[in-house]
């Protein structure tokens, strides 16, 4: 069998019929960017908060106090820029654990 005719998967390896595509012009483009903002509320404690920003969000305690209370102070605080999936999917499990808790703690998106 000549090489022409072996038809197993080595294009990879000898450069044979592998069609290149590269447009050098085209810009890859850097994935819109949402903000996770969390809302102040009068019933929430404030250690829960804490624990929700340390468990969902991977801050440490000093960072989340930080956070809970400027959110506290001020009415509400971004915890931290993500993309679409990961942000919408934090905020979920926010709800989910401020609800199992009967806690009313929201969390918003805001696209940078
Ligand atoms: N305001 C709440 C209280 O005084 C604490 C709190 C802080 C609630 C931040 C929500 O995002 C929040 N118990």
């Amino acid at each position: 069998m000549s090489d022409e005719e072996d038809d197993d998967d080595d294009d990879r390896e000898t450069g044979d019929d592998v069609d290149v595509l590269e447009k050098s012009d085209e810009k890859l483009k850097e994935p819109d960017m949402y903000a996770v903002v969390l809302h102040n509320d009068d019933y929430t404690t404030k250690e829960f908060v804490v624990e929700v920003l340390a468990s969902v969000f991977h801050k440490h305690y000093a960072e989340a106090t930080n956070i809970m209370l400027r959110a506290h102070r001020n009415g509400k605080a971004v915890v931290e820029v993500y993309t679409w999936d990961i942000a919408v999917t934090k905020i979920d499990q926010v709800h989910r654990k401020a609800k199992a808790r009967g806690f009313p703690l929201r969390c918003s998106v805001e696209k940078q």
